[in-house]
């Protein structure tokens, strides 16, 4: 098969990308394109060109796995220039995505006839670098400087009609956009219209300064380097000649395509690809879920509805308590209104999804769902009791998820008939809203129910993780280690102001206490309290949180926690909660002292990534890249920096076990022993993600 290929269609020229899956502008493809456009310039028969692809969508990118490798020629700026220059004009045909270099090449063209249902977008900032083919200054000549920017800093893509409205495409196709694209081409020519290449048009009228943008793009991408060289490169895009442009930013990607926050970011991009195919998973047995059953209308149980209705799948809504099933209605209802006047979804949208919502209070309804999400309170004997009920409800054939953040999944399908049919959703709150799911595999979860449970993550639009039995599976496992650091990081010396900032700098959107503030200090408590027995002696007496719940301050909701809220839930450091603490340490007899910030980020992240090496040893987690899926997508960890596994290849073995042992010498090896696989890859060099 070849990457590219040319016919002659009367006096048109196509030339077919087939580079799948996704059509990227590897080596093939731009020598092949380059070829193909001297056979068009010098073949006398043909008077215009259209490019077009096979497979299920235009160009959507460079091919990232030849970053990182060294260049090969033809540059794609030499191709897309080559293309631009044809005397000949040339039109883009785009369907599915024209996405970073496949969105430069498409401007690159003469005139652009778009799908209805494509999307255009210049997403390289996401992998840490920019477009490097002459996308900006090509870009901003047809849309302006703004719209330019939302697109290669922010990473944000446009539909079809945004396209059109923006001067992007030329024109739209309901279907068969190569037969449009070529009726486009047929019609220039009997309009007498030629070439009309891009980089000829004027630059747009641009600020004064790039500062604003500037600050802005900090502001939403903090800590990123790829969107400030974005707009580098715009604001030399209006002030130099186009060609001093494109070699600027030639070069500027040259550089960015080297850093760390690009490897990390490329990391990203496959460790999700990676983790959301489970290995040897029977997919072709996954059943298809027509129609779907919650039971429990809390803030969980609503939430997961949503997601069902989202994604057009029926769901019967199951509550025991009719006020909590009326609220949960409410809720739904008021979200989907808001989306409408948002302009989020059309009003047909919302009323089919009204419609496909079936309020109950009888487990007989669920008769024919092809699978039930659990979702009522956390507790083993409530869940189990449950779990029994929907069960003698159900089809055999039907499957149950339960949805637990905590509990062991094989003890709660122990006592159904047909264990093989439960699997784990640990879905994150809101879960309507976050895309991390956990799909948990118990001891005897059928394949075919695994299977399932992965195929419908994919149709909710979550990003799934197949992970094992364990107490917090992957990710509130991790996490409650770093939360065990940070309390008792507190208690020696340390205010949640000081750790938060940490935390905040290193990339997380937010610091530990500020989270807890967020999702209830209640909510914390009850976990804690339920564990006590579980907990160490050092644990139990580590009772601030105990302290701050007492004094009636549960977080955002009550506009006091850890730190103080006014109505617009804007936070300030209460000194109240700093007193709070210091006394809590002297009744305690602790002396507290000054701890650095990189004692704090050591605590935090070491405590995790050694919990990640366990779980990798314990099977729970199968694939370092699993573990940086679930903290990217379900904590906040900064994608700029990979994942927790990815960083710790970063910081090396050696030296993470080193200060697990430096730390262990001051708490003890209780809390800090390195783990063993953290002390293979010290001693031979190894690292997660291999060398
Ligand atoms: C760029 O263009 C820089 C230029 O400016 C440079 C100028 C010099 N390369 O996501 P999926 C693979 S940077 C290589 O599951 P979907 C992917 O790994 C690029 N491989 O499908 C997967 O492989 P596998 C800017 C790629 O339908 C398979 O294709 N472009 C690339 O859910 C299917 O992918 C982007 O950032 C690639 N560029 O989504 C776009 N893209 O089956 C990145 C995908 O072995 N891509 N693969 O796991 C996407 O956003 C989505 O893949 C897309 C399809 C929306 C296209």
């Amino acid at each position: 098969m070849q990457a590219v290929s040319s016919t002659l269609s009367g006096n048109i020229r196509v030339i077919l990308i087939d580079n799948p899956p996704v059509n990227a502008t590897s080596q093939a493809v731009r020598a092949g394109l380059l070829q193909a456009m001297e056979q068009a310039g010098a073949d006398g028969t043909t008077q215009a060109i259209v490019i077009a692809c096979a497979g299920a969508t235009f160009v959507a990118g460079a091919d990232i796995k030849e970053f990182g490798k060294p260049p090969v020629d033809p540059h794609l700026s030499d191709v897309i220039h080559a293309i631009e220059s044809s005397d000949k004009p040339v039109v883009a045909a785009i369907h599915g995505s024209a996405l970073g270099g496949g969105l430069e090449l498409a401007l690159g063209c003469h005139y652009r006839v778009v799908d209805a249902q494509a999307r255009l977008g210049l997403p390289e900032s996401t992998l840490g670098i920019i477009p490097g083919a002459g996308g900006i200054p090509r870009l901003l000549r047809l849309a302006g400087v703004e719209k330019a920017l939302d697109m290669a800093a922010g990473g944000k893509p446009i539909d079809a009609v945004q396209a059109l409205e923006a001067g992007v495409a030329d024109a739209l196709a309901q279907e068969d956009v190569r037969g449009a694209a070529m009726a486009y081409a047929q019609r220039l020519l009997e309009q007498g219209r030629g070439a009309r290449r891009t980089r000829e048009l004027p630059a747009p009228a641009a600020p004064a300064t790039f500062d604003a943008a500037r600050d802005r793009f900090r502001a939403s991408h903090r800590g990123q380097l790829a969107p400030q060289a974005c707009v580098d490169v715009a604001a030399r895009s209006v002030s130099a000649d186009f060609d001093a442009a494109v070699t600027y930013g030639r070069e500027r990607f040259r550089e960015l395509v080297a850093s760390p926050q690009a490897r990390a970011l490329r990391h990203a991009f496959f460790a999700e690809r990676v983790a959301t195919k489970p290995a040897g998973l029977p997919m072709e047995e996954a059943k298809p879920v027509r129609k779907a059953g919650v039971v429990g209308a809390g803030t969980m149980g609503t939430g997961i509805a949503m997601c069902f209705l989202n994604a057009g799948i029926p769901v019967v809504l199951v509550e025991q308590n009719e006020k909590v099933l009326a609220s949960s209605v409410e809720t739904i209802g008021k979200t989907y209104r808001n989306d409408v006047a948002k302009g989020r979804i059309t009003a047909d949208t919302q009323r089919a999804r009204g419609e496909a919502l079936m309020p109950t209070l009888q487990y007989e309804s669920l008769h024919d769902c092809d699978l039930v999400v659990e979702a009522v309170f956390e507790d083993m004997g409530v869940k189990q009791q449950v779990l029994a009920s929907i069960e003698e409800n159900l089809r055999p054939d039907a499957l149950i998820a339960t949805n637990t953040s905590f509990l062991d999944i094989d003890a709660l399908a122990a006592g159904l008939r047909r264990p093989e049919n439960v699997v784990g959703m640990h879905f994150f709150s809101p879960a309507h809203i976050m895309k991390l799911l956990e799909n948990v595999r118990g001891k005897r979860s059928a394949p075919r129910a695994l299977a399932t449970a992965q195929a419908l993550g994919k149709r909710l639009g979550k990003v799934a993780v197949m992970v094992g039995v364990s107490d917090g599976f992957v990710g509130n496992r991790m996490l409650a280690r770093r939360t065990r650091e940070c309390y008792f990081m507190l208690e020696e010396g340390a205010l949640p102001e000081q750790v938060d900032r940490v935390l905040c700098e290193f990339g997380f959107p937010m610091g530990q206490f500020q989270l807890n503030d967020l999702a209830g200090l209640d909510v914390a408590w009850r976990n804690r309290q339920s564990r006590l027995d579980r907990l160490s002696e050092r644990e139990v007496a580590c009772n601030i949180l105990d302290e701050i719940v007492a004094a009636g301050r549960l977080g955002q909701k009550t506009g006091a926690g850890f730190y103080t809220y006014d109505a617009q839930r804007r936070r300030s450091v209460d000194p109240a909660i700093s007193e709070l603490i210091v006394r809590n340490a002297e009744r305690r007899g602790i002396a507290r002292r000054v701890i650095s910030d990189e004692e704090i980020l050591e605590r935090c992240l070491y405590s995790m990534i050694n919990e990640g090496a366990r779980i990798l040893e314990e099977g729970v987690a199968s694939r370092p890249e699993d573990i940086d899926t679930i903290w990217l997508n379900g904590y906040g960890f900064p994608r700029f920096r990979g994942g927790p596994m990815f960083h710790a290849d970063q910081i090396g073995a050696a030296r993470i076990c080193e200060r697990i042992r430096h730390y262990a010498s001051h708490a003890g090896a209780q809390y800090w022993t390195p783990a063993p696989l953290l002390l293979a890859q010290a001693r031979d060099g190894g690292a997660f993600h291999g060398r």
